[in-house]
């Protein structure tokens, strides 16, 4: 009788073994409301591996910032408390400052893959971070300022602007006071009159109702929008090849489509922005050239303060050829 049991337990043993080693389930999060612009390529991500990688893969969507805050993503990845997760540099400073220079970048990622600056920052991603970076899912998507009050010239003194670390230095250079927030918190920020605007990109301000608290938006637009798949070394170290090749031939497959419909996306968007009443505000040419001039050179100013050692060689990967 004990024999029967044992074997038993042995053979459930081995069949547990035997579907690990085929099935890995990974946790992924991301850092922007599920369902919404820079959560979609994310979730057709998702789906693409979830049907390739039938008993081999298996992605187990939790969710978005309800289930996690944005800015505390980094160290949920770092540590492993996630697997998987869609999310700017910006939202993670804490962890690997030097991923807010991502949002510098002036050539095409396909460049970024081939002049070495990819794997100058997959370098850093793993000292740093403990993660593997998979892919850019945002194309070449700009951001802007976006104002309750009419301003004549890029001098932002006496507003109060919801930023990340995205927007800081630069608005901070052009003489405005910030104001730190998640994505989730600006409606009521705008609501309530606790700042004059916000930054954010071209794309993605229907999402949640912002439209509706939003008079100007600040033209021209400035930046990179950077929203991307990053996955934990440790658990990607334990993946088999062919689980490796699902994951990245999703997120190759994303990065590329990303940049065709972030195209649609912004143009469609501008529209919309213009029907429902939101007024751009324009600079002369040598204005417009002066404010986006300023936003690089703040920009980059505040990446090599926060990392002397790698910002100027990111800078070099990343800006367009001189
Ligand atoms: O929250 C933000 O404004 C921000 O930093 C960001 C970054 C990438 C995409 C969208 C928003």
């Amino acid at each position: 009788m004990r024999k029967i049991v044992a074997l038993a337990a042995l053979t459930s043993l081995a069949f547990a073994s035997a579907a690990t080693a085929q099935e890995i389930t990974l946790r992924a999060v991301t850092s922007f409301a599920e369902k919404t612009t820079m959560s979609l390529g994310f979730e057709r991500f998702i789906e693409r591996v979830n049907e390739a990688g039938k008993g081999v893969i298996h992605i187990n969507y939790i969710g978005g910032p309800k289930a996690m805050p944005p800015f505390e993503i980094g160290n949920a990845l770092k540590n492993g408390v996630v697997d998987i997760a869609n999310v700017t540099g910006a939202f993670y400073t804490n962890v690997m400052p030097e991923a807010d220079a991502w949002k510098l970048r002036q050539v095409p990622m396909a460049e970024v893959r081939k002049n070495g600056g990819f794997e100058y920052m997959s370098k850093l991603y793993a000292q740093k971070m403990n993660a593997v970076f998979l892919a850019t899912l945002t194309g070449d998507t700009p951001f802007h300022l976006y104002l309750n009050k009419k301003i004549s010239s890029p001098d932002l003194t006496g507003l109060k602007l919801r930023i990340t670390p995205v927007y800081r230095d630069f608005f901070q250079a052009q003489g405005a006071t910030v104001v730190q927030t998640a994505p989730g918190e600006v409606y009521t920020a705008l609501e309530r009159g606790v700042v004059d605007g916000y930054g954010w990109p071209i794309t993605g301000i229907f999402d949640l109702g912002w439209q509706e608290k939003t008079k100007y938006r600040v033209d021209p637009g400035f930046y990179t929008v950077e929203v991307s798949i990053l996955v934990n070394k440790t658990t990607w170290d334990k993946l088999t090849p062919q689980q490796k090749g699902i994951l990245q031939k999703a997120a190759e497959q994303g990065e590329q489509e990303g940049i065709g419909n972030f195209v649609k996306l912004n143009a469609e968007d501008t529209a919309r922005q213009a029907k429902v009443g939101i007024e751009t505000i324009t600079f002369d040419a040598a204005a417009s050239k002066l404010f986006v001039d300023k936003a690089y050179e703040a920009g980059w100013a505040g990446v090599i303060r926060q990392s002397p050692e790698h910002g100027p060689k990111l800078r070099d990967f990343l800006s367009k050829a001189k």
